[in-house]
């Protein structure tokens, strides 16, 4: 009898130390404890006992009863509380969580694409600073001391004499006063407009021009290398015209329209850029030679390019970082 005690004990340690869920813990349960598991079934022997062995072993059953049940509570309890937390969580049956890829705001891959375009045509790419003095930004361009452009209204001074660049042709003339010509570049990135916020216009917006200076440029060349431009970005047989324009930095000046029918709506004429033989009072500013070198220059917004081609009609979302729109694209 006592051989039968210690044995029901060793095996009891044996299996519950190997329970790992409840289920197996109810299996240990029924193998033990239940109505005609092994430890009521000493009970059954008991009652068979010589009288005189009875009170020995009705303790010694006793004892053995009460662990066996506390030791199967304890394991209960701690597996009822991680049931929650480790065991239910790691199911390594379930299929694996994607982890969700960024892609390139589409301002960037638009601008990518620009300069890919004119790269190809043999123009190089250069940056310059955000900030800019009065100077570089519109006396060097050959804006007039009282253009509107210079109002604080439409620029954002910092103070008398710097201010948040309006456009990238400053860095052209910083290119020019220190490269000789032949030079041919396009100037992409940031410029800053103190303009009311809508639909239409932002604060801020990315800007690419381009600048070809050498002897004997034309305005042949600068209409071939916008229309191999235009059909690039827009597609070959982009419908496009040039039409007659102004700017204080180039003479003549011209913007280039391209034909836009959207489905199902009417067609009508939409400006793409403007562009211009570089004006002589700007070329002498940087001590090149108007007499013996021409050259031409053009600009574009990249938020307008980019409305153009996927049909955006809010310039405001691309500041927004909303995810429902950038994931589209
Ligand atoms: C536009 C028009 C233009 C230029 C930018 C330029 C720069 C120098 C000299 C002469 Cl250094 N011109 N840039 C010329 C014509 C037009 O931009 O609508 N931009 C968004």
């Amino acid at each position: 009898m006592d051989k039968k005690i210690t044995e029901i004990r060793e095996n009891f340690e044996k299996d519950i130390s190997a329970v790992s869920s409840l289920k197996e813990l109810e299996e240990v349960r029924i193998k033990y404890l239940s109505r005609k598991g092994l430890v009521p079934s000493l009970f059954e022997e008991f009652k068979t006992l010589p009288k005189e062995e009875k009170p020995k072993y009705g303790k010694l059953f006793n004892e053995l009863k009460n662990s066996v049940q506390n030791e199967f509570n304890a394991k209960k309890t701690t597996l009822e509380s991680s049931s929650g937390t480790a065991a239910r969580k790691l199911d390594i049956s379930l299929p694996g969580r994607r982890k969700k890829l960024g892609s390139k705001h589409i301002l960037t891959q638009t601008t990518e694409e620009i300069k890919n375009i004119f790269k190809g045509l043999g123009f190089s790419v250069f940056e310059g600073p955000e900030i800019e003095s009065d100077h570089y930004n519109f006396e060097m361009l050959n804006f007039p001391p009282d253009h509107p452009a210079r109002d604080m209204q439409d620029t954002f001074f910092i103070n008398e004499k710097f201010l948040m660049r309006t456009h990238t042709s400053p860095v052209q003339i910083r290119l020019m006063e220190k490269v000789k010509p032949p030079l041919r570049a396009i100037m992409p990135g940031r410029v800053f407009r103190n303009e009311a916020i809508s639909a239409k216009s932002y604060c801020l917006f990315h800007q690419v021009e381009g600048l070809y200076v050498d002897t004997d440029v034309t305005f042949a060349e600068l209409k071939g290398t916008l229309i191999q431009f235009a059909k690039n970005f827009f597609g070959k047989n982009v419908k496009y015209r040039f039409r007659p324009s102004f700017f204080p930095f180039t003479e003549p000046s011209a913007e280039v329209d391209i034909w836009w029918e959207p489905k199902g709506k009417e067609g009508r004429w939409l400006e793409i850029l403007g562009c211009g033989m570089v004006d002589p009072n700007v070329l002498n500013n940087v001590n090149i030679d108007s007499e013996k070198y021409t050259g031409y220059a053009f600009g574009m917004g990249i938020e307008r390019m980019t409305m153009l081609k996927y049909g955006i009609n809010d310039i405001r979302v691309f500041f927004d970082n909303d995810n429902r729109f950038l994931e589209q694209f």
